[in-house]
C-alpha cells in the first residue's frame, strides 16, 4: 500500500484489499487483443482543451524533478489484486500542469497504442492518485504490462489504468470508454465495489 492515500477513496476499513478481491502471487497481464508494437519516434501527445499542445518522449518524462517511486496496490474487476508492487512515473497532474488546462475541460480521456481508451473527471486526474510509469520493480516495463509507457491508478479498477499510453486528451463531455461501453462502472472505485453501471 503506498503510504500517500489515494484521493477520491481512501481504504476506509483500512484493510488490505477491497471486497471481493483475492491476492495473486503474480500480476496477470490482461488485454483486448495482441500487445501492440512500441512506435520508434512514439511521444505522449497531451492534447484537446489546453492552451497549449505538447508532446512529451521517454527521455523527457524521465528526466522531470517530479519522477519518483511508489508502491502501489492493483485491483483487476475481475477479482484479483496484486499489492505492493513498486512503479516508477510521474503524476499525470504533473503533465497537466505544463499545458494549462482549459477551464471548459471537464474528462481526461486516456488513447493507447492498441485503440484502447477509459476516461476520468479532471479532478481525480488533479489528484495525486493516477500515475504514468515507466518502470515496474526497477526495470522498464514489460510489454505485456504496458510497457513502455502505461497509467497506473490504485483508487480504481485497473482498466482504468491504460497500457501502452499514447494520448492524453482534454475533453468537456465524459466519453466511456472501451470496458466501461461493456458495461463496466465509470467511477470504478474497488472499495465501494463499483464494478458494473446500473
Ligand atoms: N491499452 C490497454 N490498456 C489496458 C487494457 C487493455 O486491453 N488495453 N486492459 C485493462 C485491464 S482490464 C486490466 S486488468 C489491466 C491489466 O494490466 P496488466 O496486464 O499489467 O495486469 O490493464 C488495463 N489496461
Ligand atoms: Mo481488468
Amino acid at each position: 500500500m503506498s503510504s500517500e492515500n489515494p484521493d477520491p477513496s481512501p481504504n476506509p476499513s483500512r484493510e488490505k484489499l477491497p471486497p471481493g478481491q483475492r491476492e495473486v502471487d503474480e500480476l496477470p497481464a490482461v488485454s483486448k487483443g495482441e500487445v501492440p508494437e512500441w512506435p520508434p519516434d512514439w511521444t505522449l501527445k497531451v492534447y484537446g482543451s489546453v492552451e497549449e499542445e505538447k508532446s512529451f518522449d521517454l527521455s523527457r518524462l524521465k528526466a522531470m524533478p517530479e519522477s519518483s517511486k511508489r508502491k502501489l496496490d492493483f485491483h483487476c474487476v475481475e477479482g484479483w489484486s496484486k499489492t505492493d508492487l513498486e512503479w516508477t512515473g510521474i503524476k499525470v497532474r504533473d503533465l497537466l500542469e505544463r499545458v494549462e488546462v482549459k477551464e471548459e475541460a471537464k474528462y481526461v480521456i486516456f488513447h493507447a497504442l492498441d485503440g484502447y481508451t477509459t476516461d476520468l473527471p479532471i479532478e481525480t486526474c488533479k489528484g495525486k492518485d493516477v500515475s504514468i510509469v515507466w518502470e515496474l520493480e526497477g526495470v522498464e516495463i514489460p510489454p505485456r504490462h504496458g510497457g513502455k509507457v502505461r497509467v497506473v491508478i490504485e483508487s480504481k479498477y485497473a482498466y482504468k489504468g491504460a497500457k501502452w499510453l499514447s494520448g492524453i486528451e482534454l475533453i468537456e463531455e465524459h466519453e466511456k470508454g472501451y470496458w466501461e461501453k461493456k458495461g463496466y462502472s465509470d467511477s470504478a472505485d474497488p472499495w465501494k465495489e463499483e464494478r458494473y453501471s446500473d
